[in-house]
């Protein structure tokens, strides 16, 4: 049966809500992220995007850009508040919604008997639950599969709606720009504009070649997106924690122990097909006080050194001489489904060394799948 699949995600959300909260920044520049200079832009409004700041930019870049942006905290908490908000207007719509983020889900409206008449209404009612809901604008796209939704919705934002039929799909596809694949990092974008690839009619046109790029990429490029909304519910983090059979204070003791969590977790990610864009670092001190420290990072991850990187960034802040831990544990949170990603061609020789590391890591699942765990140990344990 033909699918009807819709994408919803809000405008610059956490800017939105900040705009909300504090009314007399509506229309202003508004960019959120990292309190200190040294962070990154979680998502600037669109008064500031016009000035080329973006999410995952170094905020003294933004300074440099917008000078007079008006520049907040992260207040997480209340952007899940809103977030509870909205995804309960989508549930209360169809059964069938799949949230990916905090401010993105999928609806099947397939057979929902929400069809009568023509998509755009089922859309559009959605928008206005949303407005009336939680005073924010969302922008909705309708197509045959998840895949061609999520294009749809970035087809017109802020506030848009936009229905690709099936009859439509080709032409859309074919002019794609690869930059605009969900899954598709700019990384690898460049890697394939360098090939001269630059639209999913290009990878297309490769005929024989395209099966060395990735079959998931060549399937996009037909149209072709069979994955279910739903079957990724409940995943939202990914952990491991120890405790350790005696408080300690040593720090080689506890990278240790952090290296072999981090492992644990990145190779649960990568199984799974997850990245995560938040590492969170746990330690229960020996007076049982809990701290949980947190990072965001630039791109998600799944790679055991980035989660391990980042985690003992964390961990180095804590350690102070005297103070003793009696547990350790590292997790992974804000995740999405893994980008699409072609370190495995020979094709791009200029590897960077964190996609090395992503190879190497796969090299070593596998190995660990085919010859169990203890098959491959890292030389830091020996
Ligand atoms: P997005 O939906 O990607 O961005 P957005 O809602 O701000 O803007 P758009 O109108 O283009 O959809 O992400 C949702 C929120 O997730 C965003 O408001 C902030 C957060 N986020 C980060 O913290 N870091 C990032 O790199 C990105 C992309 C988003
Ligand atoms: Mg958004």
């Amino acid at each position: 049966m033909e699918r009807v699949i819709l994408h919803m995600d809000m405008d610059a959300f956490y800017a939105a809500v900040e705009q909300l909260d504090r009314p007399e920044l509506s229309g202003k520049p508004v960019i959120v992220g990292g309190s200190t200079r040294r962070g990154v832009v979680s998502t600037a409004s669109y008064e500031a995007r016009a000035f080329g700041v973006r999410s995952a930019m170094p905020v003294f870049q933004a300074e440099r850009l917008c000078p007079h942006g008006v520049f907040l905290p992260v207040r997480m908490e209340r952007y899940k508040e809103i977030s509870r908000k909205v995804m309960s207007v989508l549930e209360a719509f169809s059964p069938a919604v799949e949230q990916v983020s905090i401010d993105e889900a999928y609806v099947d409206l397939t057979g929902s008997g929400r069809l009568n008449g023509p998509r755009e209404e089922a859309g559009k009612e959605i928008k206005r639950r949303i407005r009336e809901r939680t005073s924010l604008t969302g922008s909705v796209g309708i197509a045959p599969n998840r895949f061609l939704a999520k294009v749809a919705s970035d087809m017109d934002k802020p506030d848009g709606l936009t229905v690709i039929r099936p009859e439509e799909v080709s032409s859309v596809l074919r002019d794609l720009a690869l930059r605009k694949v969900p899954g598709v990092g700019a990384k690898t974008a460049a890697a394939l504009e360098s090939e001269g690839l630059r639209t999913l009619g290009d990878v297309l046109g490769l005929q024989g070649r395209a099966g060395a790029l990735g079959g998931r990429l060549l399937e996009l490029a037909r149209g072709i997106d069979e994955t279910p909304v739903g079957q990724w519910a409940g995943a939202k983090s990914i952990s491991s924690e120890e405790t350790l059979p005696e408080d300690t204070g040593d720090p080689e003791r506890l990278k240790a122990e952090l290296l072999a969590q981090s492992e644990l977790v990145g190779a649960r990610a990568r199984m799974k097909g997850l990245k995560g864009a938040t590492v969170t670092l746990k330690l229960r001190r020996a007076d049982f006080k809990l701290l949980t420290r947190s990072v965001s990072l630039a791109e998600p991850t799944s790679s055991t050194y980035v989660i391990y990187r980042e985690g003992m960034r964390l961990l180095e802040r804590e350690l102070s001489g005297r103070r003793r831990y009696r547990l350790i544990g590292i997790g992974l949170s804000n995740l999405t489904r893994n980008r699409i990603e072609f370190v495995q061609l020979s094709l791009f020789e200029n590897r960077d060394a964190s996609e090395t590391w992503d190879a190497l890591e796969r090299a070593v699942d596998e190995i660990r799948d085919r010859f169990g765990k203890g098959a491959i140990t890292r030389a830091r344990f020996l």
